[in-house]
């Protein structure tokens, strides 16, 4: 194909160099983030444009689909889509494909690391080491994993990995969602106050967007145990961050780990300054055979829909 017969994709925020290559090899690609301008850049280019790149964090506003009048389908690098109006996507006929399945792993990985390095003190301890100070004494006992009950909030992909993994663990796993899943043998709870009250773990693994944002207020870190950890691999908006400080200073809770915020990526203050919290930079899918899977979905995703 040339390129004046190649579909033509934008790719909204930078993804990866390799992706890119690949995408300019396949596609007639233009690049918004690389625009002076962007909002003129597509009042006089939008025509035209078929396809849409973007981040799962980073979504798609309406102010700029609406430039786009010929576009078909947005491929997302990842699984969420709460940064994109769907109501808006499903009027338009676009296409909103994400890259399922294939970070499932990875994701509930991070959750069980997070958990671990909560629980165990793992940096903690690290720094301990590297600053000499084991020479002076050993360092301070942590709370055991195995065994324990481990809530999760949202059963979808990763909700269930998470969920194996536990098992792995001896874990007792009970869950929260909107609806039980039956062929799952895990107890069911239809409202996470009462999961948490069950849980000495609450793990986040439910969609971000406007149906769960805020859910982990102050009222579930209420009914959690104060020895309770929790755990966050899904978005940031789904914890009131507000109240997550004031249950981890009021010590209603024991720690927190964290790989998502609130306004990544900017980290409040008062959460760095926390022993007991560990703080990932949104590295759930982060490795590099899954990035590597991600763009592969992301071209095939484009094809299916342009081709
Ligand atoms: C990615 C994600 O880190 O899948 C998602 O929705 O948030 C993550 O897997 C992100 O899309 C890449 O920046």
């Amino acid at each position: 194909m040339t390129s004046l017969n190649k579909a033509r994709v934008l790719i909204l925020a930078p993804v990866m160099d390799s992706l890119t290559e690949k995408l300019e090899q396949q596609f007639s690609v233009e690049k918004y983030f690389e625009q002076d301008d962007p909002h003129s850049f597509l009042a006089n280019k939008g025509k035209g444009i078929v396809g849409l790149v973007t981040r799962g964090d980073f979504g798609a506003k309406n102010s700029v689909l609406e430039l786009l009048p010929d576009l078909k389908v947005i491929s997302v690098f990842g699984v969420g889509t709460d940064a994109i109006d769907l109501d808006y996507t499903a009027d338009k006929n676009i296409h909103v494909e994400i890259t399922e399945g294939v970070l499932t792993d990875d994701v509930a990985d991070m959750a069980l690391a997070l958990l671990l390095a909560t629980s165990r003190n793992i940096c903690q301890a690290d720094q301990f080491v590297r600053e000499g100070k084991w020479q002076n004494g050993g360092f301070p006992l942590s709370s055991k994993v195995s065994g324990k009950r481990v809530g999760i909030f949202g059963m979808g992909q990763i909700g269930q990995a998470i969920a194996r993994r536990a098992l792995g663990f001896d874990m007792t796993v009970a869950y929260a969602s909107n609806h039980k899943k039956p062929e799952l043998p895990y107890t069911f709870y239809p409202d996470v106050k009462q999961l948490a009250a069950e849980s000495d773990v609450l793990i986040i693994a439910v969609s971000g967007g406007p149906k769960s944002a805020g859910i982990i207020d102050k009222s579930v870190f209420n009914a959690l145990p104060n020895s309770a950890l929790v755990i966050n691999i899904s978005r940031g908006s789904v914890i009131n961050q507000g109240d997550l400080i004031q249950a981890l200073t009021d010590k209603q809770i024991a720690g927190a780990g964290l790989d998502v915020f609130a306004e990544e990526p900017n980290v409040p203050q008062e959460l760095i300054a926390m022993t007991n919290v560990v703080l990932q930079p949104h590295l759930g899918s982060a490795t590099h055979e899954t990035r590597q899977a991600m763009s592969e979905k992301v071209l095939s995703n484009l094809h299916k829909r342009l081709d």
